[in-house]
């Protein structure tokens, strides 16, 4: 029989907000009581996770007094040895506070702009304060509802000279180094919500963008299974994209169904032939970042049932994994993928890096043109292969 429990080589992470999360909704009140950081970093280890993650003001109130943030800070951190809980990444609440209503490093005023340097500068310190290897920004509100008022080119600039700035911030503080090593960023794209739209608003524009940057080596991205799948996009795909590029530095595991508000469901509950794939690809590239968890338990559950949530995001991971293993030894899967995948080698010599003599020899080869249109490839009986190893009956 397998073993599900979870382990710290699996990586498994929450945010005190996501296990903290009471519940709040644009129609409804709290519904669960507030837990404490040291609260929360204790049910975690209760339920085998090994790290938890934190925006600044999940941890120190936006308006605590200096000795109050040192002793919440100290309380977290004896928590955090008591359990052997560690912190792998850290991030900045750039959304909650009414001065951020239109956006942090993107408000059209540069008072808010500088303030939003003021206090990421603080979080980053928090952050590393606390052992943090990633710095996570999720540009939440910075966006638009109306592009009457907001110029996207100014925008993007403001945004490309804060995270400037604040790479130069971490190296000139010994937090990071110009070769990648230490404190790293990653970018978190969303199509909208709390915005009408997020600037930069996939992955995919993520990586664009971050080839822009003045240390481009010191930022990835934060791709999240919700954002994608709410614009009706292949997450897989996407991560794959930022794999690629070596830029996929933590990853945001959840659910969602597509059209939907931001649902944020427990790993797997929507669509689990997706969560397989996406679990699969972590797994056979190799990623060795955290599995981060940034998913809440429904409105209706109590703290029991946000233990079962938090529980259910790990064994689900560690069940794919099995199946992902499962899928790498199936006999009959691997044939179907030989098939489709056969190579004759009567190509050879037209694959690889362009020479003119290759692409002459290419352009007067005679092709059997329906040949090429009638051979099938059998993608149902693979794909039915693999529900049925999903459904457990393989
Ligand atoms: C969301 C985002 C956030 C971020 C978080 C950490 O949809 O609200 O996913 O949960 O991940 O702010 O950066
Ligand atoms: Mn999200
Ligand atoms: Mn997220």
């Amino acid at each position: 029989m397998a073993n599900y429990t979870p382990k710290p080589e699996h990586k498994f992470t929450f945010g005190l907000w996501t296990v903290g999360n009471i519940g709040r909704d644009p129609f409804g009140e709290p519904v669960r009581p507030a837990l404490s950081p040291v609260e929360i970093v204790h049910l975690l280890a209760e339920v085998g996770a090994w790290g938890v993650n934190f925006h600044d003001n999940d941890l120190v109130p936006i308006d605590a007094t200096p000795s109050q943030r040192d002793k919440i800070v100290s309380d977290f951190k004896k928590a955090l040895a008591d359990t052997g809980i560690v912190v792998p990444m850290a991030t900045t609440n750039l959304f909650s506070d009414p001065a951020f209503r239109d956006g942090a490093f993107t408000s059209n005023d540069p008072k808010v702009r500088a303030y939003a340097l003021h206090k990421t500068m603080h979080a980053i310190d928090l952050g590393v304060e606390l052992g943090a290897k990633i710095y996570v920004f999720w540009g939440g509100r910075e966006g638009t509802e109306t592009d009457a008022g907001k110029n996207p080119l100014e925008a993007g600039k403001w945004f490309r000279e804060a995270l400037n700035f604040l790479s130069e911030y971490v190296l000139d503080n010994g937090y990071g180094a110009a070769d990648g090593s230490g404190l790293k960023f990653a970018l978190e794209a969303k199509p909208n919500e709390p915005r009408g739209d997020i600037y930069l608003s996939t992955t995919g524009a993520m990586l664009g963008f971050i080839e822009t940057l003045d240390h481009p080596e010191m930022v990835g991205v934060n791709p999240e299974v919700a954002h994608e799948t709410m614009a009706g996009l292949n997450f897989l795909h996407h991560v794959a994209q930022a794999w690629d590029r070596g830029k996929l530095f933590h990853i945001d595991l959840n659910d969602q169904g597509i059209g939907r508000y931001d649902q944020d469901f427990r790993f797997g509950a929507v669509n689990l032939k997706s969560a397989f794939f996406l679990v699969k690809f972590l797994e056979d590239v190799g990623y060795d970042g955290s599995r981060h968890f940034d998913a809440h338990a429904y409105r209706t559950a109590d703290y029991e049932d946000v233990k079962a949530f938090a529980r259910g995001c790990m064994r689900t991971y560690l069940i794919l994994k099995e199946k992902a293993e499962q899928f790498n030894a199936d006999s009959e899967i691997q044939a179907l993928l030989a098939e489709i995948t056969a190579d004759d080698g009567s190509m050879d010599g037209f694959k690889g890096a362009y020479l003119a003599e290759k692409a002459a020899a290419l352009k007067a080869y005679t092709f059997d043109r329906p040949a090429l249109g009638r051979r099938g490839q059998p993608y149902e009986r693979l794909d039915q292969l693999v529900v049925e190893l999903l459904l457990g009956v393989r």
